[in-house]
């Protein structure tokens, strides 16, 4: 059984990547296996015995298997050295991730840049485009959220740096990848530019990081 922690992790997932940057920003031993989910790498029968509900960010610690980011974030910071905030302040974290994962990648993956990228969320038509566009304007609900709430007084979404402003910017930044503009949100741009900052973003973003700027290239933009 291997000492340290294990990351089933998939460079085209962004919701594995919060994970890997706060195991790597608060030095919790780990390794990643790569998932291929393109390849239906989490369909395999090795992989269904790990997680029956194939989805990935999947933890392995001890013998056991975890899914689900929030529930990643409780074991670490139970059982290794993941840093929690006072307990008020964790209460406001834990809710802004819960919401990230499901709400606002549901948003801007299944609803808006996955049916644009990916075939196998596109649904046939016409039905795609109502998709997309009713993706868009619950995206842009979401971002006047941040923009004029969460981040009209303050750099961060909860006043000091939290776990939360990493989760949400790697789901935003999935907007990327369609050349999305946020001129129209500049508290957003402003707070994407310190989160693009933190230690190991960018390491963690580099798949991204190259595809977004292939798509630069080749749109001109
Ligand atoms: N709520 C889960 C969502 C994870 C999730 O949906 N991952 C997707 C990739 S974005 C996945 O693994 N999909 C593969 C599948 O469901 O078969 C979390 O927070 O970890």
């Amino acid at each position: 059984m291997p000492d340290e922690v294990v990351l089933y992790n998939s460079c085209v997932v962004p919701l594995c990547r919060p994970v890997l940057i706060l195991l790597k920003q608060n030095k919790i031993p780990h390794t990643c296996v790569e998932i291929n989910i393109l390849q239906n790498e989490h369909l395999t029968p090795s992989f269904l015995e790990k997680n029956p509900r194939h989805t990935l960010p999947l933890l392995e610690d001890g013998g056991m298997y975890i899914s689900e980011g929030p529930a990643i974030l409780s074991h670490l910071h139970d059982h290794h050295a993941l840093a929690r905030c006072n307990k008020e302040l964790q209460a406001q974290v834990d809710q802004l991730i819960s919401w990230s994962v499901e709400e606002l990648h549901w948003n801007i993956g299944f609803s808006y840049v996955y049916p644009q990228i990916y075939e196998q969320f596109a649904l046939e038509g016409k039905a795609n485009d109502d998709l997309i566009e009713s993706g868009i304007i619950k995206i842009c609900q979401d971002l006047d959220k941040l923009e004029k709430s969460y981040l009209s007084s303050s750099d961060w979404l909860l006043g000091p740096q939290t776990s939360a402003d990493l989760y949400v910017a790697c789901i935003i930044v999935v907007l990327e990848l369609v050349s999305f503009d946020f001129k129209m949100w500049p508290n957003v741009q402003q707070w994407l530019k310190c989160v693009k900052m933190l230690d190991y973003w960018d390491e963690v973003h580099k798949f991204h990081n190259d595809i977004v700027e292939k798509i630069r290239e080749e749109t001109g933009g």
